[in-house]
């Protein structure tokens, strides 16, 4: 009897290969987005991160925010009910007031400087408390794009220039005090509705317009329900790829040294891929019937950067951290 047992034992390893087996022990990497499957970073996490690890982990892409709402993925993560999303310094300063450093208007210049801060050690201790407090590690800093006002409205009726002209018009951000601070500061009347609702609140009317980079505009296909663009460039956006800290712990070393260069190559993937859309799409939009123009940027920085003075967010930024950001641009 005991022969016959080991000899089936025999066939049932032969024919279930040991990869089958691996396969089912290999940690399933959930990431939640409220971004679609074609946004770049969608696509560069998809073919450069998922690809990477594939050997000792299994990278499973949810988007759309079909697993988790928009702004509730750190929480998710936090308590063990996803492993990986693409966040936003607005999100982090939901748990970490000192992170709207990195969401003000204006801050960064550029994808290259956003990287420069990133791998700078002033972000240390902010890392550090995001993976003591919250269990997240925030692996690298996705370019998102530069966002710009988008308006429902034709220019004839309503062309913005200065951060005067957008008064009293409802401009949709995303939900989180940082955001409404960011509407505000750039003159708008902030209404806070989730990403995968904006085309709607766009096409009815519920909202004037929304702000965002123009490869979103482009990829949620808000042309088809807008009429303008002013190129504020009010915030050079980034997020940031967070993953579990107990997915990291549970990883070799030799492991968490591929998900690190697989979460860096995808950041930069994601980065060329974002910034070559930017050229090219104010061409597909003025084809589209779209006015895209730039406004007096003189008059939308110095506004918005005044408003940040002084402010409650202002109070939370370590000292000296904005000297070392801004000393880390042009
Ligand atoms: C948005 O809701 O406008 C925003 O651009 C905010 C970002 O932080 C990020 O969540 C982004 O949406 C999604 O990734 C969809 O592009």
């Amino acid at each position: 009897v005991f022969l016959a047992t080991t000899g089936a034992l025999a066939l049932f390893a032969a024919s279930f290969a040991p990869q089958d087996l691996m396969a089912q022990d290999k940690p399933v990497i959930r990431m939640s987005t409220p971004a679609s499957d074609t946004d770049q970073r969608s696509v560069a996490l998809a073919t450069v991160f998922g690809p990477a690890i594939a050997e000792f982990a299994s990278y499973q892409p949810h988007y759309n925010s079909s697993l988790i709402a928009q702004g509730s993925e750190l929480e998710a993560i936090a308590s063990g009910d996803l492993e990986m999303s693409i966040t936003s310094a607005q999100e982090l300063a939901n748990f970490f007031p000192e992170f709207s450093i990195f969401a003000t208007g204006y801050i960064h210049q550029s994808a290259a400087h956003q990287v420069k801060v990133f791998g700078d050690p002033l972000m240390d201790p902010f890392k550090q408390k995001v993976e003591d407090e919250l269990g997240v590690k925030l692996l690298a800093v996705m370019y998102l794009g530069k966002r710009h006002v988008n308006l429902r409205f034709p220019r004839s009726e309503r062309d913005v220039m200065t951060p005067a002209d957008l008064a009293g018009v409802n401009l949709r951000m995303p939900g989180s005090d940082a955001w409404m601070f960011l509407g505000k500061a750039i003159g708008a009347n902030p209404t806070p509705v989730a990403f995968t609702e904006i085309y709607t609140a766009l096409q009815t009317g519920a909202v004037d317009g929304q702000d965002n980079p123009l490869p979103t505009v482009v990829d949620a296909k808000f042309y088809e329900v807008t009429k303008q663009v002013s190129l504020t460039a009010h915030l050079v956006d980034l997020n940031y790829i967070a993953l579990s800290k107990s997915v990291w712990d549970g990883l070799t070393a030799e492991q968490q040294a591929a998900v690190q260069k697989a979460a860096d190559d995808t950041a930069e993937t994601a980065r060329q891929g974002q910034l070559a859309k930017e050229e090219e799409l104010v061409a597909f939009l003025t084809e589209q019937g779209l006015d895209v123009y730039e406004p007096d940027l003189a008059a939308f920085r110095s506004h918005v950067q005044a408003q940040y003075v002084g402010s409650e967010f202002a109070k939370a930024w370590p000292e000296g951290v904005l000297d070392q950001i801004n000393a880390l641009g042009d």
